[in-house]
């Protein structure tokens, strides 16, 4: 992805001109104060960010830090920060679980996703404020809150309906029960389709993904490849002239997809998997709530695992890890 010539040129102005005079934002301020239910009113301006935890990080073409506040876990909450300053020291700073705030961040619509854009002027920007923060955890949501885009044969392009998605920008989610059903979609056509138990789809994509390399598609990418939960930071992408405006949960390691019973990731379920299973055994806490825990076990899962490892054992996604799901388990590992 280049920038094209006319923003660098506005930010470099702004950049000479403009200081951020009013009260920090919250990043829900800045996300969810819109024009249109899409880009936030603040596009280029500069503002001063109350900021977040950094959940996820992706060393790219322009590195990134992806911001949650964790006052705002449900929506609206996240927001992505460019590092625009080589040789980039916000973004080797900046470690996972350190909680940030920022001054002087250009905002920035690009390409349907909002970022704040560290300026040279008034390096640094930031200020680490804590680290070790325990992380929020990703949130599950239904497929049917983040649609896949619909082909329009008018004019070639894939359109989202609507900007149902857009209060989930930049947010970590996980979906659940999902089946690869098509690849080779989007603008870069790296994109696959999820669709789950009841016809909803929504795009997925690998970019970010730790355990891909430059290109492609995870390994366990493969049209009909079931999931039990998916993971990923979610991303919209928009380019009307061209023909597309659709949003894309993008996978960052290989526990992103959590195949059911696989609970150390490999990508097959057997008898090496018990232990993750044992461990995300719930007991008698989940046992007397209708439907399964509340909260959901996944939210006390053990240290050490990732959320996603305890949702490859939730196999009736009732939301514990029970004996039930250990039935299930011994049959999909083959004990
Ligand atoms: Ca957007
Ligand atoms: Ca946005
Ligand atoms: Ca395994
Ligand atoms: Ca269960």
């Amino acid at each position: 992805m280049c920038i094209c010539r006319r923003h660098i040129a506005v930010a470099a102005l702004l950049t000479l001109t403009m200081a951020a005079s009013a009260d920090p934002l919250t990043v829900k301020q800045i996300q969810s104060n819109t024009a249109d239910g899409d880009a936030s009113i603040y596009d280029y301006q500069v503002v001063d960010c109350i900021g977040g935890i950094c959940v996820a990080k992706f060393p790219g073409y322009r590195p990134r830090l992806v911001i949650l506040d964790p006052n705002e876990t449900a929506a609206w909450g996240a927001i992505q920060v460019k590092d625009w300053i080589y040789p980039y020291d916000m973004f080797e700073e900046v470690q996972i679980g350190d909680r940030v705030s920022f001054t002087n961040m250009f905002v920035e619509e690009y390409r349907g996703t909002t970022f704040l854009q560290r300026q040279s002027t008034y390096s640094p920007g930031y200020v680490i404020e804590s680290s070790g923060n325990p992380l929020p955890p990703p949130i599950i949501i239904p497929v049917s809150v983040i649609p896949a885009p619909l082909y329009d044969a008018g004019d070639d392009g894939w359109y989202v309906e609507d900007h149902v998605a857009e209060p989930y920008e930049s947010m970590r989610l996980i979906i659940r029960d999902v089946t690869v059903t098509t690849i080779d979609l989007g603008k870069a056509v790296d994109n696959y389709n999820l669709q789950d138990a009841l016809g909803h789809d929504c795009w997925a994509a690998d970019y970010m993904n730790t355990d891909v390399g430059n290109s492609g598609y995870h390994a366990f990418v493969t049209i009909g490849q079931h999931f039990c939960a998916v993971a990923g930071v979610f991303e919209q992408y928009k380019y009307l002239t061209n023909g597309w405006d659709y949003y894309q949960l993008i996978t960052l390691d290989t526990p992103s997809l959590a195949i059911c019973g696989d609970g150390n990731a490999d990508g097959v379920a057997d008898l090496n998997d018990l232990p993750v299973c044992l461990d995300c055994m719930t007991g008698p806490q989940c046992d007397d709530i209708a439907g399964g825990c509340n909260p959901p076990a996944w939210t006390f899962d053990p240290p050490g695992l990732d959320v996603q490892a305890c949702l490859t054992m939730d196999l009736d996604y009732d939301g514990d890890v029970d004996l039930r799901d250990f039935a299930t388990f011994q049959l999909i590992a083959g004990l």
